[in-house]
């Protein structure tokens, strides 16, 4: 356990480890999105926990990743490389980052679903509907959140933030990640060991998925009891975050960074792959705007004082610049003015 060397530990909003815990469930809303901006603006990161989606409809999801993942290599791959939709082995993005996972990215809208799940799975319209539901909850559950945003932020359209991810043409993906345990590692042929370059550089740091931030609006991460997520606090500090099945991890993406002005910001976070037995797999939703929609800052973010941070640009911008980047880049400083 790391308590952060100054953390804004505080009694109602977090939970003994310093990550900030939302529940749901309170029915005083204009306290609860207060927390949610808060825990935005601190962190970028909270847990959320009372999020009301069901048990089944995560099991079910787990159960067709982990079924996925269980299968021959040579299968695996005939849901197409991952550039950038598809089946990826250790290689992340086109400039060479490299992490001990594999993984499976799809785009979130069910057409897209069911046309793929053919070369997914042997029972295509399980594996589809299993998704198309989890898919649909995780995306309710972004929606409430960003209405709970806009709200704490007394932006006058409440809807200002959800309705780039309930757009039809909204590029929101989907993808599970699977970190084999170091046992099945070693077993792998070998790969040029990326080193762990942060404060907690030693032996024991196997990194999964390097560090970096997301560079859509929200995301949405569930994972199985196996640790390895960790978050970057402003000073660096590297704060592990203990897995909960049953609950969802909420980050602040590139994009709302951008909204919002700056008000709210990115996280940067990391998947260590130090499992010994078990693998860690994670299902990660991120609620993305459509390509042509900009990204400027809100009015209400900008005043003479707090004049706007970044260059206007649209989502399919700054997705290009994205895959023109190292993981590990700042992307929205090349969308800074001056
Ligand atoms: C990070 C968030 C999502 O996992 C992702 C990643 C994407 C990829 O794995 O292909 C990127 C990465 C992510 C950010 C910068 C670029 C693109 C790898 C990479 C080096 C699917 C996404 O949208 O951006």
């Amino acid at each position: 356990m790391v308590i952060p060397s100054r953390s804004p530990i505080r009694s109602k909003k977090t939970m003994a480890i310093g990550i900030p815990t939302i529940d749901l469930s309170n029915y005083n809303r204009s306290k609860l999105s207060a927390q949610i901006v808060e825990a935005c603006e601190e962190y970028g990161f909270f847990k959320v926990v009372n999020h009301g989606i069901p048990k089944a409809v995560i099991e079910t999801m787990e159960t067709q990743g982990s079924d996925f993942f269980a299968k021959p290599t040579i299968e695996k791959q005939r849901a197409g490389p991952a550039c950038p939709l598809g089946y990826g082995c250790k290689n992340i993005g086109r400039k060479g980052d490299t992490g001990e996972l594999e993984y499976l990215i799809l785009q979130a809208n069910p057409q897209s679903i069911s046309e793929r799940s053919n070369d997914i799975s042997d029972n295509p319209t399980k594996f589809s509907c299993a998704v198309n539901d989890y898919i649909e909850a995780v995306k309710e559950l972004a929606c409430e959140i960003l209405d709970l945003l806009a709200e704490g932020l007394w932006v006058s359209d409440k809807s200002v933030f959800s309705r780039f991810i309930r757009d039809v043409q909204s590029d929101s993906i989907l993808r599970f990640n699977h970190y084999p345990p170091v046992k099945d590692i070693k077993d792998w042929e070998t790969t040029p060991k990326q080193h762990p370059f942060t404060n907690n550089n030693n032996n024991h740091n196997r990194i999964g998925f390097g560090e970096h931030s997301d560079p859509q609006i929200l995301t949405i991460l569930r994972s199985n009891n196996v640790g390895g997520l960790q978050i970057s606090l402003r000073d660096g500090l590297w704060v592990p975050v203990a897995p909960d099945p049953n609950q969802f991890f909420v980050m602040v993406g590139d994009a709302l960074q951008a909204l919002t002005n700056g008000r709210l910001v990115s996280v940067k976070h990391r998947a260590l792959a130090n499992s010994v037995v078990k693998p860690r797999m994670s299902m990660v939703y991120f609620g993305a705007p459509p390509l042509n929609a900009w990204m400027s800052p809100l009015p209400e973010m900008v005043s003479p004082e707090k004049p706007s941070l970044y260059k206007p640009f649209t989502w399919g911008d700054y997705k290009k610049a994205a895959y023109t980047t190292r993981l590990g880049d700042s992307r929205l400083d090349h969308f800074k003015i001056n």
